[in-house]
């Protein structure tokens, strides 16, 4: 079997699992007995298979999780750190840009959808993937947390620039200086994540989101989450500019043609009404 029809693999040295299942890429931290914590060996399996994932025609929707009880218990203390303290100094820069490299860089500039689905321990480090992906999930009784104070350093890496993305200034100080722990509830009140569900569903609600997000146009997916992640840091003249160059790249780079099909029937044929959704979930029958 060549590479590309395979449906699931683990990599070389078996930090990560990937599987092809339809239109999603389900790609999982594979550590399970070091609860998923990030040495340099997964920084590096996690970029060459985002990049895999990204080459794969069959998947539209990546979603990030974990295997065992935990998402990932953040940097490896062991090998993230004690190891690397006692290394050259360019051996540590080395292992910080492996880190950065997909931890945000790629996530943040992913062509396809991507979901966090998290579906247990989250601490310090595994902050910034999780901000990264477009969307999140939680488990109700998964446990995040910025760690970092309870063992001695300020977060570090990308991770305080990732919480400021998403939650406000008095809850990520919070997070941050107490370093206590809260729960899939609270998480997705205070919109570190989109939504917390019951463990039972979580695999459940995440294919049905993936499912919604597949069906979009792939390169209206990919202009759409890319004008927003690049425009809101702009000025508004030049992000006039930008997004008007995505708009037309989008469009003009689909195959599916879906402008002009939405266009055709909502005016002409008035198939759907693309204000209550797409028109594949719209049988008009009023
Ligand atoms: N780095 C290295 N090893 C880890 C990490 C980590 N971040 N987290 C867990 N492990 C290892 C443990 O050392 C242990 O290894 P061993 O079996 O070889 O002794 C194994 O995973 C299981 O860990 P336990 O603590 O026994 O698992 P438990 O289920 O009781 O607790 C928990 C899970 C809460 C995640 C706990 O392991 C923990 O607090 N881990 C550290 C979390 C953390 O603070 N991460 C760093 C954030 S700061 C940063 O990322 C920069
Ligand atoms: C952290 C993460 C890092 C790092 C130092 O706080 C600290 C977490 C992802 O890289 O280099």
């Amino acid at each position: 079997m060549t590479q590309s029809e395979a449906t699931s693999w683990t990599t070389t040295k078996g930090t990560v699992r990937v599987e092809v299942e339809g239109p999603i890429g389900w790609l999982s931290f594979n550590r399970p007995e070091k609860r998923n914590a990030m040495n340099p060996t997964l920084n590096l399996e996690m970029t060459e298979s985002l990049e895999r994932l990204e080459a794969d025609d069959r998947v539209r929707v990546v979603v990030l999780t974990g295997e065992g009880e935990s998402w990932s218990a953040g940097m490896d203390l062991k090998e993230y750190f004690r190891e690397v303290d006692q290394a050259p100094a360019h051996v540590q820069t080395r292992v910080r840009r492996e880190s950065a490299e997909w931890q945000w860089r790629r996530l943040i500039n992913y062509p396809k959808a991507t979901i966090a689905m998290v579906n247990g321990w989250c601490f310090g480090g595994a902050i910034t993937p999780l901000v990264c992906c477009d969307l999140a999930l939680a488990a109700e009784d998964a446990v995040f947390g910025l760690s970092e104070v309870n063992w001695g350093i300020p977060p570090g890496g990308l991770v305080t620039r990732s919480l400021a993305e998403t939650v406000s200034t008095r809850d990520a100080l919070w997070l941050i200086m107490t370093g206590e722990p809260i729960d899939g509830v609270r998480a997705a009140q205070m919109r570190l994540v989109n939504e917390a569900v019951p463990r039972e569903r979580l695999r459940e609600r995440t294919v049905e989101v993936a499912h919604r997000l597949a069906a979009v146009s792939p390169s209206v997916m990919r202009a759409a989450k890319g004008g927003f992640r690049k425009a809101r840091l702009m000025a508004w003249d030049d992000a006039e500019e930008f997004l008007y160059a995505k708009f037309d790249q989008g469009i003009l780079g689909d195959p599916e043609r879906s402008k002009q099909r939405g266009l055709e029937g909502f005016l002409d044929k008035k198939s759907f009404r693309p204000g209550l959704g797409a028109e594949a979930d719209q049988a008009r029958g009023d």
